[in-house]
């Protein structure tokens, strides 16, 4: 092992125990990484050096960067983070901001500089900003002025934070003009630690994952290299936050690995979504199953010819909702699983070969079993949890947490499926949302899936409530599309739906109908709440 740049040794010192970490493994040609590794210079400066200095990388509201305009920012910020701002190797630095050009650069940047960079959500408060800054033990902040607020409450709090950089204003810009050009980056380990990601966890303290300089490779090495193909004349857009691995493959380091272009807009709701690929010609879609329903109905009235590929991760994609897709834009999703543990995604289905109602294979570099509570495989046909090893795996910054997400050596995601014959994986649900009722199993995401089949459905939840008779009953929380009505009638013809498409004991014995379902940032169904 080559020695780490890290000075501040924080990070380094909150690994977990080695005797805890998951296997490591780098078997394809692709993963073998060098020692020395930076993945700024991977993704930004040897694009340049390559050539592709002139082509566009960040395309923003009123900005259109090439790589190397990109490349000139990164390198003023790294400049000022040290020589201003104190930022030495190892030291966090909490990011904050909605997907905008300027907050690609602070990512960029703190790499270069051999920083450790701690993404935030924009939707965050104080309370859950304070107890990411205290865990992570952040000195520096980065924030968008715009987002200034709940940092600023959380600051109180927070002696260890000394100082706050905003940027996305005049002054910001004003200093960055006046700092002198280039930065030599910092000559990082290739184990050396890049990012912390806090998970979106719904219960407990937030949970800190930590990521080195070769896992943002390797994330570029597998479901791009493999599954999405992308080139440089693809044009990246999505909704993801840059603060969700999600967000930070698929439209930053992705599009930067295959040295293409990328549209970083704020706040992109489905309608805004649709219209900005087709001002923009994108020619990539990433975003969250949700999005692709709720654009399905829009685009009749949209010029999607640019769009060729379309990625949805978060939570499960219905055949619904894939099907509905594939026959308003000629498009088949790459439905990928991933995970703020492992990175990203590791099991996705491929256009060409996807079978209806599986996720997917597993990505080359990666291994993938289904296992009982013991550990031991369970064979094709038969409802097992995900047990997977690969390039990158879970090293939670000191959590006692970690002891449950790595058994012997396998990363286990509470994640259950089958598989069939062929290697295929059919995702079933989390375990925690497998519903007993009258001694049947039952997952949420199938019956939603069922659901969505009906075309008065536009979204749907559904959840296990006590009941006295059979243990747990089926209940699912309907939002309708425009121009039904919820009565009995419709709840009847809901119920016969499903129990017609599906076993008979999968129905829900009860159904409310809601004007909305509570979602997070990250694009999941929090169905917790549903269950008040
Ligand atoms: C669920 C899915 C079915 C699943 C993520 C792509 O979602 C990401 O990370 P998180 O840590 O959550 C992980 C969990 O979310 N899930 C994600 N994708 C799918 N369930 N089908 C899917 N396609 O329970 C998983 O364990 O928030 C996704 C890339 C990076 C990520 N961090």
């Amino acid at each position: 092992m080559t020695a780490t740049a890290h000075v501040d040794r924080f990070v380094l010192d909150n690994l977990p125990p080695r005797e805890t970490w998951p296997d490591l493994v780098f078997e394809t040609p692709e993963l073998q990484f060098p020692e020395r590794l930076n993945a700024t210079v991977a993704l930004l400066d040897r694009a340049v050096e390559e050539g592709h200095g002139d082509r566009p990388a960040i395309i923003g509201r009123d900005v259109r960067w090439t790589y190397r305009d990109l490349a000139g920012r990164v390198d003023r910020l790294a400049r000022h983070l040290t020589e201003s701002l104190g930022l030495v190797p190892g030291n966090r630095v909490l990011l904050r901001g909605a997907n905008t050009p300027w907050f690609a650069v602070a990512w960029l940047a703190v790499w270069k500089a051999g920083g450790v960079a701690v993404g935030t959500m924009p939707l965050l408060r104080a309370k859950e900003l304070k107890q990411i800054l205290v865990l992570a033990r952040a000195g520096l902040a980065l924030c968008d002025r715009a987002l200034a607020e709940e940092l600023e409450l959380a600051r109180r709090d927070c002696p260890d934070l000394k100082c706050i950089e905003y940027f996305g204003d005049a002054a910001f810009e004003a200093k960055m003009a006046a700092t002198a050009e280039g930065f030599a980056a910092v000559d990082t380990a290739a184990d050396d630690p890049a990012l912390i990601a806090f998970t979106s966890g719904t219960t407990g303290v937030p949970k800190g994952c930590i990521h080195v300089h070769r896992d943002v490779m390797a994330m570029c090495e597998v479901f791009p290299r493999h599954c999405l193909k992308p080139g440089p004349d693809d044009i990246f857009i999505g909704t993801p936050p840059l603060a969700f691995t999600f967000g930070l493959g698929g439209l930053l380091c992705f599009p930067l690995w295959a040295r293409a272009a990328t549209i970083l807009l704020e706040k992109l709701s489905p309608d805004l979504l649709i219209a900005a690929i087709e001002t923009h010609g994108a020619t990539i879609c990433v975003t969250s199953p949700t999005a692709y329903r709720q654009m399905t109905a829009l685009v009749p009235g949209h010029d999607l010819r640019s769009l060729k590929k379309c990625v949805s991760a978060g939570e499960a994609l219905p055949v619904a909702t894939r099907a509905a897709w594939a026959q308003a834009t000629g498009i088949q999703i790459h439905d990928g699983i991933g995970g703020t543990e492992l990175i990203h995604i590791y099991i996705a289905s491929d256009p060409e070969t996807y079978r209806p109602g599986a996720l997917g294979k597993v990505l080359p570099g990666y291994h993938a079993m289904l296992v009982d509570e013991d550990m031991n495989p369970v064979p094709p046909g038969v409802e097992g949890k995900l047990a997977i090893k690969g390039p990158t795996g879970c090293r939670y910054l000191a959590d006692e947490r970690q002891k449950n997400y790595v058994r012997n050596g396998w990363n286990v995601t509470g994640d259950a499926y089958h598989t069939d014959a062929d290697g295929y994986f059919y995702y079933h649900a989390r375990v925690d949302d497998i519903i007993v009722t009258s001694g049947y199993n039952v997952s949420s995401p199938e019956v939603e899936s069922v659901l969505l089949e009906h075309p008065a459905v536009a979204e749907c939840g559904v959840i296990g409530v006590p009941d006295p008779e059979r243990g747990q009953i089926l209940k699912a929380f309907v939002v309708l599309k425009p121009g039904w009505s919820g009565d009995p009638s419709l709840v009847r013809a809901l119920q016969d739906h499903v129990k017609s498409t599906a076993a008979p004991y999968k129905y829900p014995r009860a159904v409310e109908f809601v004007s909305a379902l509570p979602r997070t940032e990250t694009g999941k169904l929090q169905r917790f709440r549903l269950k008040g």
